[in-house]
């Protein structure tokens, strides 16, 4: 069994009832479901749209890497997910609304690069949606294959008053 921590996120209807869909299902289809984070209200980072709800949760999954996407991806459709985000020709990605994202930031420590899935989730350090809620987790602990704290990755992403 391998620890999965996955991000999840909505902009569209009515948010938080698509975060606990979306959990249920994943408990279903991924395994038990060990820890989760606050609910973070966030404005839409990397275009201009409605807040989004995001959200980290840690499940305990017997599935591999590939299998996890897979369920991942057939949750979102499930959830009524239509345009996922494409790249322009110079590689900057046009987000879009979602009724729900899920990302898998993390596949217990192991680093993972295919075409499919990149683990950890590449953007990870630079998006305080992503990693207050995983602070609320983790705390100051370091999880490997990251050699920092994700508070301390919070702390320098942060503006700090003086
Ligand atoms: N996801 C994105 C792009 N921008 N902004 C917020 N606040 N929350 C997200 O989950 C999010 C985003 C691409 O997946
Ligand atoms: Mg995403
Ligand atoms: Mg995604």
């Amino acid at each position: 069994m391998k620890n999965v921590v996955l991000a999840l996120g909505t902009n569209l209807g009515d948010k938080r009832a698509n975060l606990l869909t979306a959990r249920e299902l994943l408990q279903n289809q991924i395994g038990e479901e060990l820890r989760v984070s606050k609910i973070y209200n966030t404005p839409s980072w990397g275009f201009d749209s409605y807040d989004f709800l995001n959200q980290v949760v840690v499940y305990k999954t017997a599935l591999s890497p590939t299998s996890l996407l897979n369920e991942v991806e057939k949750i979102e459709k499930a959830l009524g997910r239509r345009n996922k985000t494409v790249k322009k020709e110079d590689n900057i990605p046009i987000y879009v609304d979602r009724v729900i994202d899920i990302d898998i930031l993390l596949y217990e420590n192991e680093v993972i690069n295919t075409s499919q899935l990149t683990v950890p989730h590449p953007k990870i350090v630079e998006r305080e949606f992503v990693l207050r809620p995983l602070v609320d987790i983790f705390k100051d602990e370091v999880i490997a294959p990251f050699t920092k704290s994700f508070n301390s990755f919070l702390t320098q992403i942060s503006c700090i008053t003086i």
